[in-house]
């Protein structure tokens, strides 16, 4: 009886402790052996030899994730229209343009609006440009009172100024830590930022918010999850961005940090418009391979975040040695066109090693069309940047997006972006 009391008391702490009984690994002895699938062969086993074959091998990767990871997105279009919300011509006394433009989604009689706030620098014309999500509304980003407060769900998350659900004044200025926006300008680059919310909130509402109301949709098994959403909308910015004169829609990199560079990665690869993709930390079911059994699980993610993915993804749950594909795939599917990957050092929940890992593992098809992928095979180390068409950086500290990984994310397009426009 005394034995019975005690287990029950310790399954009750532990699960208390550490949610539904979950300790993550971080040790890499503990980790089990796996194999990574090759994307060269298909999934019949036939290997891919060359660029047309890549082609096809491409196509049944992009089924896999679809069906097995983030979830089909809707074909249906949307109708597109855009209004100035507010036009700053001398920002950054008198460098800069700052504007915030409204995007209005009409599909049969439902709308959703994305406020996308941009910066623009005067000394370049077109300007190439980073296209990102921010976590908590545009308002945040930078100090500036004529940014509009977001009216899209907030999560309460303890933020300055947040009042139950809604936003406020206060928060204005409180992520500008992440948003060197003037740096960004003073590099030549120009900077446009929607609140993810504003797309699709981020909580498990059933499937009746954000994107899943556009269409109007019933949630089954391979349904797209918030994170296609999110991706999703990056595309319809950039519907926008290919309109804008301003803008060389040409070169436009989508950036995200964490779970917003999950949806980054996957928006770079369903739209092929984003020039260069860059994921800063983004982990679990973003750039980190899932099969390493390394921090966030397939199982402790799909439980925290049920609406992130689509629910045929729990069956990996525990399970990731049946998953068809890895994150590396991933990355290969955005070949060959320009992908860089960041991890930060006390970060072990995101795996910096197994985001890495999915970088070496990629390579091989940047290799078939021609590119170099990521250089070599070794871990680099801490603020040294190893770049080739695939650039990977790690550095010090936690869990954020900083100054110093913008300045890498700026170094590695200029490779890209600068020579068409000097
Ligand atoms: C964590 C989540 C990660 C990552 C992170 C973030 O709670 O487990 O996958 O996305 O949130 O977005 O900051």
């Amino acid at each position: 009886m005394k034995t019975i009391l005690l287990s029950a008391f310790l399954f009750f702490f532990s699960a208390t402790l550490f949610g539904q009984g979950f300790v993550a690994n971080y040790d890499e002895s503990k980790m089990p052996s796996y194999t990574l699938p090759d994307p060269l062969i298909f999934n019949n086993g036939v290997p891919v030899k060359n660029q047309n074959d890549w082609k096809k091998r491409r196509i049944e990767i992009v089924d896999l994730f679809e069906n097995e990871v983030y979830g089909k997105t809707p074909a249906a279009k949307v109708h597109l229209t855009s209004k100035v919300l507010s036009e700053n011509l001398n920002a950054f006394n008198g460098k800069a343009i700052r504007k915030e433009v409204q995007l209005k989604l009409e599909k049969d009689g439902e709308e959703l609006l994305l406020n996308v706030l941009i910066f623009l620098p005067k000394s370049v014309k077109p300007v190439p440009l980073f296209l990102a999500y921010n976590f908590n509304g545009n308002h945040t980003v930078a100090k500036d009172p004529e940014i509009a407060i977001t009216t899209s769900w907030l999560k309460s998350n303890g933020m300055v100024g947040n009042k139950a659900e809604s936003s406020t004044e206060l928060q204005r200025g409180t992520d500008v830590s992440s948003w060197p926006v003037e740096e960004i300008i003073a590099r030549g680059y120009g900077v446009a930022t929607v609140y993810c919310g504003d797309a699709d909130p981020d909580f498990d509402d059933g499937f009746k918010n954000g994107v899943h109301k556009l269409f109007k949709e019933v949630r089954n098994g391979s349904s797209w999850g918030t994170i296609a959403g999110w991706a999703w909308g990056l595309s319809r910015v950039m519907d926008y961005l290919e309109k804008e004169k301003a803008v060389n829609s040409k070169q436009v990199a989508v950036l995200g940090h964490s779970r917003l560079g999950k949806a980054a990665l996957w928006a770079g690869v369903k739209d092929p418009r984003f020039a260069i993709v860059v994921s800063n930390e983004s982990g679990c079911g973003g750039a980190a391979l899932s099969k390493r059994i390394y921090g966030e699980t397939v199982e402790r993610i799909n439980q925290s975040f049920p609406h992130w993915f689509c629910e045929n993804f729990r069956k990996y749950n525990r399970k990731e040695e049946d998953l068809p594909i890895d994150q590396h795939e991933l990355l290969a599917l955005i070949a060959p066109r320009p992908l860089y990957v960041c991890s930060a050092e006390e970060d072990r929940w995101a795996d910096p090693k197994g985001e890495f890992l999915s970088c070496v593992n990629a390579s091989p098809v940047y290799q078939l069309l021609g590119k170099e992928g990521f250089p070599g095979k070794d871990f680099p180390e801490l603020n040294k940047p190893v770049t080739g068409t695939i650039g990977y950086h790690i550095r010090p500290g936690k869990h954020a997006i900083t100054p110093y990984d913008w300045g890498c994310f700026m170094n590695f397009a200029d490779g890209f972006f600068k020579k068409n426009r000097e």
